[in-house]
């Protein structure tokens, strides 16, 4: 879309699944002149992913990879200072950083799982958004401009057994992201959600601590969501007029009707 050209976009968690998906796709929309961040803990992939898109589309897209652990409020802060100048206007944040471990009932759940997924996917995401929406609400003479696009989950509108944590921490997301909006009624900044169902990434290798053969049997007999239909529906909603906001979407792939409702071809 010609709307996004010039525009600067920042991607938490690009390093894989539907952060780095997200990144191409912004590539792909507006090769002619974009800026795109990407940020995560993997910076070699970071490293990586940018190569990759300037290879892909040219050099109408500059890519500024930047190692960031979006949990970390004092490196979130020192990053956004020292953003170099041409990268400092952040049109589109998309707070995609997150993650889930295990799938152990309440009381056996680890201390540290339980920290790590509030750390990361409650606190970083306000951490970021903290950290960007200042320069947001100072342009435009003060009415702000810029948008904001959570990924939440299906898991915060249908929490599930095995995942109370997950669930409670993409509930928050939910729930910030509905107030965020409301406090922002009178600025020109929209806040927008967007909830997946099962999509395959490292999403599950991650919750089974890198055991493939658990993870593979999340998708047995489905066809799950990619990142890049995530992706599209990401570059969609930045993409459109600008008093349009997409506030709020759940996508399932075909065989999902809800977090636990999954017809299997086995
Ligand atoms: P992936 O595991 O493929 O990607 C997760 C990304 O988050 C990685 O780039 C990882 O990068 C990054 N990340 C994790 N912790 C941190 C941190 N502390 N600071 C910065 N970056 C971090 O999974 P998905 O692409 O599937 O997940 C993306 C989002 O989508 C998550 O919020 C997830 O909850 C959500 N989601 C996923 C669904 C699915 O079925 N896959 C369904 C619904 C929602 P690195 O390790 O390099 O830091
Ligand atoms: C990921 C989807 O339902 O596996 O957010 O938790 S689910």
């Amino acid at each position: 879309s010609k709307r996004l050209d010039g525009k600067t976009i920042l991607i938490t968690g690009a390093s894989s699944g539907i952060g780095r998906s997200t990144a191409f796709e912004f590539a792909r929309t507006s090769p002619q002149n974009l800026k795109l961040i990407l940020t995560a803990r993997r910076i070699d992939s970071l490293n990586q992913i940018a190569a990759e898109i300037v290879q892909e589309v040219g050099a109408g897209v500059r890519v500024l990879p930047v190692q960031l652990d979006v949990s970390n409020a004092q490196e979130v802060r020192e990053f956004v200072s020292k953003l170099p100048a041409e990268f400092k206007e952040i049109d589109v944040l998309v707070n995609n950083a997150g993650l889930v471990k295990g799938v152990a009932k309440a009381p056996e759940i680890a201390e540290d799982d339980v920290e790590i997924m509030f750390k990361t996917n409650v606190t970083g995401l306000i951490n970021m958004t903290q950290a960007i929406l200042p320069s947001m609400l100072a342009r435009n003479n003060g009415e702000g401009s810029g948008d904001i696009i959570n990924i939440g989950s299906i898991a915060g509108r249908e929490p599930y057994p095995g995942g109370s944590i997950y669930c409670a921490t993409k509930a928050a997301v939910r729930s910030f992201t509905e107030s965020l909006r409301k406090e922002l009624i009178a600025k020109r900044i929209r806040v927008i959600g967007i909830d997946p169902g099962q999509v395959e990434t490292e999403f599950s290798v991650v919750r089974f601590n890198g055991d493939k053969s658990k993870a593979d049997a999340v998708y047995a007999g489905c066809e799950p969501l990619t990142p890049d239909d995530i992706a599209e529906t990401i570059v969609f909603a930045a993409g459109r007029r600008e008093n349009v906001i997409v506030a709020d979407t759940l996508l399932f792939p075909n065989h999902q009707a809800s977090a636990t409702i999954m017809h299997r071809k086995l």
